[in-house]
Protein backbone atom coordinates (compact mmCIF):
# COMPACT_ATOMS: atom_id res chain seq x y z
CA UNK A 1 0.00 0.00 0.00
CA UNK A 2 1.14 3.43 -1.10
CA UNK A 3 1.38 6.59 1.45
CA UNK A 4 1.34 9.74 1.77
CA UNK A 5 2.56 12.24 4.30
CA UNK A 6 1.72 15.82 4.05
CA UNK A 7 1.41 18.52 6.46
CA UNK A 8 -0.67 21.30 6.70
CA UNK A 9 0.17 25.11 5.63
CA UNK A 10 1.46 27.03 8.09
CA UNK A 11 0.34 30.66 9.04
CA UNK A 12 3.78 31.88 9.06
CA UNK A 13 4.27 30.89 5.30
CA UNK A 14 4.71 34.09 4.40
CA UNK A 15 8.01 34.37 6.00
CA UNK A 16 8.71 31.15 3.90
CA UNK A 17 12.79 31.07 3.32
CA UNK A 18 13.12 32.47 -0.46
CA UNK A 19 16.46 32.11 -2.27
CA UNK A 20 15.32 32.93 -6.38
CA UNK A 21 12.10 34.54 -5.81
CA UNK A 22 11.16 38.11 -4.59
CA UNK A 23 8.80 37.85 -1.58
CA UNK A 24 4.95 38.45 -2.54
CA UNK A 25 1.40 38.31 -0.45
CA UNK A 26 0.56 34.24 -0.08
CA UNK A 27 -3.16 34.43 0.07
CA UNK A 28 -3.32 31.51 2.53
CA UNK A 29 -7.04 30.24 2.04
CA UNK A 30 -6.71 30.33 -1.51
CA UNK A 31 -3.11 28.29 -0.52
CA UNK A 32 -5.15 25.67 1.45
CA UNK A 33 -7.52 25.04 -0.79
CA UNK A 34 -4.96 24.07 -3.46
CA UNK A 35 -3.20 22.01 -0.87
CA UNK A 36 -6.20 20.30 -0.25
CA UNK A 37 -6.42 20.19 -4.20
CA UNK A 38 -3.11 18.46 -4.10
CA UNK A 39 -4.26 16.08 -1.64
CA UNK A 40 -6.74 14.69 -3.12
CA UNK A 41 -4.63 13.85 -6.39
CA UNK A 42 -3.07 11.61 -4.70
CA UNK A 43 -6.03 10.45 -2.83
CA UNK A 44 -7.44 9.90 -6.37
CA UNK A 45 -4.21 7.99 -7.29
CA UNK A 46 -5.34 5.39 -4.56
CA UNK A 47 -2.80 6.50 -1.79
CA UNK A 48 -3.50 6.97 1.59
CA UNK A 49 -2.83 10.36 2.70
CA UNK A 50 -2.03 11.47 6.25
CA UNK A 51 -2.14 14.84 7.00
CA UNK A 52 0.32 16.15 9.93
CA UNK A 53 -0.69 19.51 11.85
CA UNK A 54 1.59 22.30 12.16
CA UNK A 55 2.42 25.07 14.14
CA UNK A 56 3.29 29.05 13.65
CA UNK A 57 7.10 28.78 13.90
CA UNK A 58 7.45 26.84 10.70
CA UNK A 59 7.08 28.73 8.02
CA UNK A 60 8.54 26.10 5.22
CA UNK A 61 6.85 23.31 7.50
CA UNK A 62 4.62 22.01 4.23
CA UNK A 63 7.52 21.27 2.07
CA UNK A 64 7.78 18.03 3.86
CA UNK A 65 9.79 16.20 0.99
CA UNK A 66 12.81 17.81 2.03
CA UNK A 67 12.72 17.00 5.70
CA UNK A 68 13.32 12.75 4.93
CA UNK A 69 14.62 10.87 1.73
CA UNK A 70 12.47 7.49 2.24
CA UNK A 71 13.55 4.62 0.11
CA UNK A 72 12.61 0.86 0.07
CA UNK A 73 15.11 0.09 2.19
CA UNK A 74 15.85 2.67 4.41
CA UNK A 75 14.41 6.11 5.73
CA UNK A 76 17.12 9.07 5.99
CA UNK A 77 16.43 11.95 8.12
CA UNK A 78 17.75 14.70 6.23
CA UNK A 79 19.30 18.52 8.24
CA UNK A 80 17.93 20.94 6.06
CA UNK A 81 20.63 23.46 4.56
CA UNK A 82 18.17 26.43 6.16
CA UNK A 83 18.42 26.88 9.80
CA UNK A 84 14.76 27.84 10.40
CA UNK A 85 13.84 24.29 9.22
CA UNK A 86 15.66 22.18 11.29
CA UNK A 87 12.97 22.15 13.38
CA UNK A 88 10.46 20.41 11.03
CA UNK A 89 12.37 16.59 11.46
CA UNK A 90 10.49 15.37 15.17
CA UNK A 91 7.35 15.60 13.65
CA UNK A 92 8.26 13.53 10.24
CA UNK A 93 10.16 10.91 12.40
CA UNK A 94 7.14 10.88 14.63
CA UNK A 95 4.77 10.50 11.44
CA UNK A 96 6.95 7.44 10.02
CA UNK A 97 6.91 5.15 12.95
CA UNK A 98 3.06 6.04 13.40
CA UNK A 99 2.45 5.00 9.68
CA UNK A 100 4.40 1.89 10.30
CA UNK A 101 6.99 3.28 7.55
CA UNK A 102 10.08 2.05 9.67
CA UNK A 103 8.32 -1.23 10.07
CA UNK A 104 10.83 -3.13 7.89
CA UNK A 105 12.98 0.07 7.32
CA UNK A 106 16.34 1.09 9.54
CA UNK A 107 16.08 5.14 10.15
CA UNK A 108 19.48 6.73 9.95
CA UNK A 109 19.79 10.64 10.32
CA UNK A 110 22.25 13.46 8.61
CA UNK A 111 24.49 14.55 10.96
CA UNK A 112 26.17 18.05 11.35
CA UNK A 113 28.30 19.02 9.61
CA UNK A 114 26.40 17.68 7.32
CA UNK A 115 23.40 19.38 5.22
CA UNK A 116 20.92 17.59 2.88
CA UNK A 117 17.56 18.48 1.36
CA UNK A 118 15.41 15.87 0.29
CA UNK A 119 14.60 18.22 -2.94
CA UNK A 120 18.25 17.36 -3.75
CA UNK A 121 17.79 14.12 -4.23
CA UNK A 122 16.05 12.29 -6.74
CA UNK A 123 15.91 8.24 -6.99
CA UNK A 124 15.41 6.58 -10.20
CA UNK A 125 15.69 2.65 -9.65
CA UNK A 126 18.49 1.86 -7.93
CA UNK A 127 20.45 5.08 -8.65
CA UNK A 128 20.48 8.19 -6.52
CA UNK A 129 21.27 11.78 -8.38
CA UNK A 130 21.79 14.06 -5.31
CA UNK A 131 22.21 17.70 -6.02
CA UNK A 132 24.93 20.01 -4.50
CA UNK A 133 23.12 23.15 -3.89
CA UNK A 134 23.01 26.48 -1.16
CA UNK A 135 21.17 23.92 0.89
CA UNK A 136 22.97 20.54 0.39
CA UNK A 137 27.09 19.98 1.10
CA UNK A 138 29.45 17.64 0.26
CA UNK A 139 29.11 15.98 4.02
CA UNK A 140 25.83 15.74 3.86
CA UNK A 141 26.45 14.27 -0.15
CA UNK A 142 28.95 11.84 1.93
CA UNK A 143 26.66 10.89 4.46
CA UNK A 144 23.48 10.11 2.03
CA UNK A 145 26.54 8.10 -0.47
CA UNK A 146 27.08 5.84 2.47
CA UNK A 147 24.18 4.92 3.73
CA UNK A 148 22.81 4.30 0.06
CA UNK A 149 25.17 2.58 -1.09
CA UNK A 150 25.09 0.02 2.05
CA UNK A 151 21.33 -0.76 0.68
CA UNK A 152 22.57 -1.12 -2.89
CA UNK A 153 22.07 1.84 -4.65
CA UNK A 154 24.85 4.06 -6.44
CA UNK A 155 24.96 7.69 -5.56
CA UNK A 156 26.12 10.31 -8.04
CA UNK A 157 26.59 14.29 -7.16
CA UNK A 158 25.76 16.80 -9.37
CA UNK A 159 26.07 20.42 -9.11
CA UNK A 160 22.80 22.76 -8.74
CA UNK A 161 23.02 25.82 -10.68
CA UNK A 162 20.19 29.13 -10.72
CA UNK A 163 17.64 27.34 -9.11
CA UNK A 164 17.20 26.23 -5.56
CA UNK A 165 17.21 21.82 -5.79
CA UNK A 166 18.40 19.43 -8.01
CA UNK A 167 14.52 18.43 -8.49
CA UNK A 168 13.72 22.03 -9.59
CA UNK A 169 15.82 21.25 -12.41
CA UNK A 170 14.72 17.46 -13.22
CA UNK A 171 11.76 14.96 -12.26
CA UNK A 172 10.96 11.47 -13.01
CA UNK A 173 7.62 11.39 -15.55
CA UNK A 174 8.01 7.50 -15.95
CA UNK A 175 9.82 4.84 -15.08
CA UNK A 176 13.11 5.54 -17.49
CA UNK A 177 11.79 8.75 -18.11
CA UNK A 178 13.15 12.46 -16.86
CA UNK A 179 11.82 16.21 -17.34
CA UNK A 180 14.38 18.70 -17.36
CA UNK A 181 15.37 22.27 -17.82
CA UNK A 182 18.99 21.85 -19.76
CA UNK A 183 19.49 25.47 -18.27
CA UNK A 184 19.75 24.35 -15.49
CA UNK A 185 20.60 20.68 -15.62
CA UNK A 186 23.07 19.18 -17.84
CA UNK A 187 21.38 16.53 -20.54
CA UNK A 188 23.87 14.81 -20.33
CA UNK A 189 23.52 13.63 -16.96
CA UNK A 190 20.54 11.91 -17.87
CA UNK A 191 21.50 10.22 -21.16
CA UNK A 192 20.79 7.06 -20.38
CA UNK A 193 16.72 8.21 -19.76
CA UNK A 194 14.41 9.12 -22.13
CA UNK A 195 14.59 12.74 -21.72
CA UNK A 196 11.68 15.62 -22.00
CA UNK A 197 12.62 19.08 -21.91
CA UNK A 198 10.70 21.92 -20.62
CA UNK A 199 9.16 24.94 -22.70
CA UNK A 200 12.28 27.50 -22.36
CA UNK A 201 9.16 29.87 -21.58
CA UNK A 202 8.27 27.91 -18.52
CA UNK A 203 11.34 27.90 -16.00
CA UNK A 204 10.69 26.29 -13.13
CA UNK A 205 8.14 23.36 -15.41
CA UNK A 206 10.43 20.45 -14.59
CA UNK A 207 9.46 19.75 -11.35
CA UNK A 208 6.60 16.92 -11.88
CA UNK A 209 5.31 14.54 -9.01
CA UNK A 210 5.55 11.10 -10.55
CA UNK A 211 2.74 8.66 -9.04
CA UNK A 212 2.49 4.70 -10.01
CA UNK A 213 -0.06 5.45 -13.29
CA UNK A 214 -0.10 9.74 -13.94
CA UNK A 215 1.90 13.05 -12.69
CA UNK A 216 1.13 15.48 -10.92
CA UNK A 217 1.56 18.44 -12.35
CA UNK A 218 1.46 22.11 -11.89
CA UNK A 219 -1.72 23.98 -14.43
CA UNK A 220 1.06 27.09 -14.57
CA UNK A 221 2.82 25.44 -16.86
CA UNK A 222 0.48 24.32 -20.14
CA UNK A 223 3.65 24.34 -22.92
CA UNK A 224 5.74 21.74 -21.13
CA UNK A 225 2.18 19.89 -20.56
CA UNK A 226 1.75 19.78 -24.05
CA UNK A 227 5.34 18.40 -24.56
CA UNK A 228 4.04 15.68 -21.29
CA UNK A 229 0.85 14.42 -23.03
CA UNK A 230 2.94 14.29 -26.51
CA UNK A 231 4.66 11.81 -24.77
CA UNK A 232 2.19 9.85 -23.27
CA UNK A 233 2.61 11.03 -19.61
CA UNK A 234 -1.16 11.08 -18.44
CA UNK A 235 -1.48 14.49 -16.44
CA UNK A 236 -3.52 15.17 -12.92
CA UNK A 237 -3.56 18.87 -12.83
CA UNK A 238 -3.26 21.49 -10.07
CA UNK A 239 -3.50 24.73 -9.02
CA UNK A 240 -0.04 25.52 -6.62
CA UNK A 241 0.11 29.02 -7.77
CA UNK A 242 0.01 30.42 -4.18
CA UNK A 243 2.85 27.73 -3.04
CA UNK A 244 4.96 28.43 -6.12
CA UNK A 245 5.51 31.82 -4.21
CA UNK A 246 6.74 30.12 -1.34
CA UNK A 247 9.26 28.85 -3.81
CA UNK A 248 7.75 25.28 -3.85
CA UNK A 249 6.07 23.06 -6.24
CA UNK A 250 4.96 19.44 -6.60
CA UNK A 251 7.33 17.40 -5.54
CA UNK A 252 8.05 18.98 -2.30
CA UNK A 253 4.64 18.92 -0.53
CA UNK A 254 4.70 14.86 -0.03
CA UNK A 255 6.56 12.06 1.26
CA UNK A 256 5.14 8.64 -0.81
CA UNK A 257 6.27 5.61 0.55
CA UNK A 258 5.59 2.11 0.91
CA UNK A 259 4.26 0.16 3.47
C1 LIG B 1 12.49 26.68 1.16
O1 LIG B 1 13.15 27.58 0.65
O2 LIG B 1 13.00 25.82 1.86
C2 LIG B 1 11.01 26.67 0.90
N1 LIG B 1 10.52 28.02 0.85
C3 LIG B 1 10.69 25.93 -0.38
C4 LIG B 1 11.10 24.50 -0.33
C5 LIG B 1 10.67 23.75 -1.53
N2 LIG B 1 11.11 22.40 -1.42
C6 LIG B 1 11.25 21.60 -2.46
O3 LIG B 1 11.02 21.98 -3.60
N3 LIG B 1 11.69 20.37 -2.21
Amino acid sequence: MLMAITREISPAIRQCELTHLTRAPIDLDRARAQHADYEWALVEAGITVRRLPTTDDMPDSVFVEDIAVILDELAVITRPGAVSRRAEAPAIMDALVKTRALHFRPMVMIEEPGTLDGGDVLVLGTRVYVGSSSRTNAAGIDQLRRHATRAGYTVQALPVRGCLHLKSAVTAVGPETVLLNPAWIPEDAFADYERIAIDPRERHAANAALLPDRVIYPAAFPRTRERLEAAGVKIRPVDVSELAKAEGAVTCCSLIFEV
